[in-house]
């Protein structure tokens, strides 16, 4: 393989019990550009085997470039693929293309449909040209019309334009976007799901039910980060109204408070769970990237559900990940007093997954919250892993040098609010590498869990340059990429800590060395 750069996971789907993962990549370089749909095969989600580009430029109506998009399974399981080409005059279209051979379980080839593009900008519908792209999975409305959004943005007004068809060929685009905010750019890769009030279980994207909620996430180009809202959906006006607030302040919920962005999720219908993929770009220069050869990765997918409060989306590695594990390490329940620092010997640090969970007692001695503290990431990097404090901060050090020169931190800190306790997670890269030149931004969020009545947990998984976080059993997650200079491959050192003066016990301890997933 030559130099490669992959972006966005695309049209995620599992037909006749395969899994597909199609990307954005580029065949010609670690950058950006000549954007193809390459695709990739599993039976896990874990092991992969790559295909030829599903689809390429070829036509006037997306010769310059195979944007992102979606699949849908149609009636009769007919997948189908809608994705924004770039055609000659480099307006942004929306095309459809079908399966060349349903018989082929590893759908290989692709056939663009000659009526496309299906959906284009013209003078009449005012859609802006540059900005229309990513449809959605398409779902199918009370009325039997298939409907979908395309992101897009009037002035600096962030859209989600919607279309409805009767045979998935002929769209008619809404007059009004199913949701719109102000001052929030553009609304790349929309996704818009239902979620179950009451069960872990994912939904299928076309049910109409009363005992569910709706998600709908964005990929505001501005700051390069996914924003989801939790809302309610009114098929019959087609408007979506989010429960709490919206994007258009930076304190909207993410699915990720690190690294993630241009994510999508699927249906599984076999398990019976909804998905989530996202693109982590790289924390290097361009320059690293095309002396390496390679850029961006895809997250480990996460199944993702409703949260028992209904107001926030919970994420969990998928299980099948845990197939790689090997090696389990155990801890004793055991007191970390100010200034502990526990190495975890016997699993390879630069490959592993970890869970911990830590229990606190007289919060009383908490630090106080200033109520001026809103922004979590800029409390993170403040109050950074060197940083004393009462409770906390506590967690982990992976990919650390042995004198502990390279650490990247995950830790959590409490602090006593008006009336409650606030649980703060940070990912702190700031001493990640002896390397210059690198995004050393450390990521922070609050956790909404309670930490008089409830453990404070933890997982981590770590791969060389990868260290995607868990807290709060997925409550908040952050995904961060660092290159230590010693801490590589057995050089690696993992440590449990706490440098605040209240001790905090570990109640549960596993980590695992994880074993290289077979991709071919
Ligand atoms: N990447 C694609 C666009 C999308 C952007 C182009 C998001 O379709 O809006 O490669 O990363």
């Amino acid at each position: 393989m030559g130099v490669v750069g992959l972006t966005d996971p695309n049209g995620p789907m599992i037909y006749k019990g395969i899994y597909h993962l199609f990307y954005q990549y580029n065949p010609f370089g670690a950058v950006w550009g000549n954007i193809v749909w390459a695709h990739a095969t599993s039976v896990d989600l874990v092991n992969w085997v790559h295909h030829d580009h599903a689809i390429y430029p070829s036509k006037p109506f997306d010769i310059n470039g195979c944007w992102s998009g979606s699949t849908t399974i149609l009636p009769g399981e007919k997948p189908v693929i809608l994705y924004t080409g770039v055609d000659r005059e480099k307006r942004q279209v929306q095309n459809l293309a079908v399966p060349k051979n349903l018989s082929d379980i590893f759908l290989r080839e692709w056939i663009k449909k000659p009526q496309n593009p299906l959906m284009a900008p013209t003078a009449i519908n005012g859609i802006n040209a540059s900005s229309f792209r990513d449809p959605t999975t398409a779902w199918k409305g009370p009325d039997g019309r298939w409907r979908v959004l395309v992101g897009s943005k009037r002035r600096s007004r962030g859209l989600a334009i919607l279309y409805r068809s009767k045979d998935f060929v002929h769209w008619i685009k809404s007059k009004h976007p199913i949701h719109s905010a102000r001052k929030t750019g553009m609304w790349e890769c929309p996704d818009f799901f239902p979620v179950s009030l009451n069960s872990k279980n994912g939904v299928n994207t076309s049910v109409i039910s009363s005992r569910v909620k709706y998600v709908l996430k964005l990929s505001l180009d501005d700051t390069k980060h996914d924003y989801y809202t939790v809302g309610k959906y009114f098929p019959d006006k087609d408007k979506y109204i989010p429960d709490m607030g919206s994007v258009d302040n930076d304190s909207g919920l993410r699915y990720d408070y690190g690294k993630f962005y241009a994510s999508k999720t699927f249906f599984d219908s076999v398990k019976n769970r909804r998905t989530l993929w996202g693109w982590i770009n790289e924390s290097d220069s361009v320059i690293d990237d095309i002396k390496k050869g390679w850029a961006g990765i895809q997250a480990v997918p996460r199944s993702l559900w409703l949260d028992k409060n209904r107001k926030q989306l919970v994420q969990w590695p998928i299980m099948e990940i845990e197939k790689l594990r090997k090696n389990q390490v155990n801890f004793p329940s055991t007191e970390l007093k100010l200034g502990s620092v526990v190495e975890v010997s016997g699993v390879t640090a630069s490959q592993a997954d970890v869970e911990v969970s830590f229990e606190l007692k007289k919060l009383e001695k908490a630090e106080i919250m200033d109520p001026s503290w809103v922004n979590p990431q800029l409390l993170c990097s403040k109050k950074g892993a060197s940083v004393k404090g009462s409770f906390g901060p506590f967690g982990l050090l992976v990919l650390a040098s042995k004198n502990l020169e390279e650490q990247t931190a995950i830790f959590f800190r409490v602090f006593k609010a008006h009336n409650r306790y606030v649980v703060l997670m940070c990912s702190d890269q700031s001493r990640s590498s002896l390397s210059q030149g690198l995004d050393k931004t450390t990521y922070g969020a609050f956790v909404d869990v309670d930490p008089l009545h409830e453990k404070l947990s933890l997982r981590t998984l770590i791969d060389h340059s990868v260290v995607e976080s868990f807290g709060g059993e997925g409550k908040a997650c952050m995904s961060a990429r660092v290159y230590p200079k010693l801490a590589v491959d057995n050089e690696a050192h993992l440590y449990v800590f706490n440098n605040g003066t209240e001790s905090t016990r570990i109640s549960k301890f596993h980590a695992w060395t994880m074993k290289k997933a077979e991709i071919n």
